[in-house]
């Protein structure tokens, strides 16, 4: 039976607050994910998910479904599904799992391809009847650091944008809607608790979100640069005298929707390089794939840990 914005409307804790998806919700496509509200039961599907986990990378995702199905899963149903069901395959866009309580989906690179997804996912809990204070929302994903060490896991307090700037800035109909950009601090806490423990070398720090992964970082080695190895070295303390420790692509527009929608979200991105250094050595990724994989698999570690808290 298909759930509509009608119904989540009612709700006081509706995630979307959108007045006009009363006229879509019989019949709502949620096109990058092949999802549509009359052709699938949501809330059958969806409707007890409590965390929802995030990652840039359609591998990454699949992998983390991939173990999360093999340690919940009973034997019987693993024979009958030995992968689990990637329901966006067919899109051919993005990847969306749902294991037990555990919803994970892909949002590719930057703030364009993420925002895209975030409306859709946001859509596709509502439909589901998952109210926004009943689920956990957390982005992984790898970034570069700034003045700390390769391999830290960064737990963002907050992010900032390529400007600066600490709103987020949505483009309505050519105006500029300014959002604050705010994470959970008792969920970055209790991931905080969990790296701790396990004595994985993490760190709370302000987060730069870039929407260009050269130029916006303040890389040497794009098609195009303006600046050289002074105002780039600079721009780097600047960032580090700020508390920023590390830069990616994707939280200033994750943290907007979570603020938007007033739901709990988390950022925890691994430290592929630090940028903090002079010259071009410290622009490019040069890590081995074996020592990258082995960083990104201690914060899954971090990540189950949480999950196996909060099964239903
Ligand atoms: C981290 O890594 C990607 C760029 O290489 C981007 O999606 C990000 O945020
Ligand atoms: N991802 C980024 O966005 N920047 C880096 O430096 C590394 C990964």
């Amino acid at each position: 039976m298909p759930h509509t914005r009608a119904r989540s409307c009612a709700k006081r804790d509706a995630i979307c607050e959108n007045p006009h998806l009363v006229q879509y919700g019989d019949n709502d496509t949620m096109y990058h994910y092949g999802l549509n509200t009359k052709q699938h039961d949501l809330k059958n599907m969806f409707g007890k998910v409590n965390v929802v986990i995030t990652a840039g990378s359609q591998s990454r995702i699949k992998s983390f479904a991939r173990s999360l199905h093999d340690k919940y899963t009973t034997k019987s149903q693993r024979l009958q599904l030995t992968q689990p069901f990637d329901y966006a395959a067919d899109a051919g866009r993005f990847s969306l799992y749902c294991i037990e309580n555990v919803l994970l989906f892909s949002h590719g690179m930057g703030s364009g391809s993420a925002s895209i997804a975030f409306h859709e996912i946001l859509k596709l809990l509502d439909y589901a009847g998952v109210q926004r204070d009943d689920f956990a929302f957390i982005r992984i994903g790898t970034c570069g650091g700034v003045g700390i060490k390769p391999g830290t896991l960064c737990l963002s307090t907050r992010s900032l944008t390529e400007t600066l700037e600490e709103d987020f800035k949505f483009v309505e109909c050519g105006k500029l809607i300014p959002m604050p950009m705010k994470l959970d601090n008792d969920l970055r806490h209790d991931l905080e608790k969990i790296a701790k423990r396990l004595g994985i070398d993490h760190i709370s720090c302000k987060t730069l979100g870039t929407n260009d992964f050269y130029l916006g970082q303040g890389r040497l080695d794009g098609a195009f640069c303006s600046y050289g190895e002074t105002e780039r070295f600079e721009f780097l303390e600047k960032l580090h005298s700020l508390g920023v420790r590390n830069i990616e692509m994707e939280s200033h527009t994750f943290s907007a929707f979570c603020t938007r929608a007033n739901i709990k979200g988390a950022v925890m991105c691994v430290a592929l390089l630090n940028r903090l250094g002079k010259g071009k050595e410290n622009d490019q990724i040069t890590a081995d794939m074996e020592t990258m994989s082995g960083w990104m698999d201690r914060a899954m570690i971090v990540l189950k840990e949480f999950i196996d808290s909060r099964r239903v």
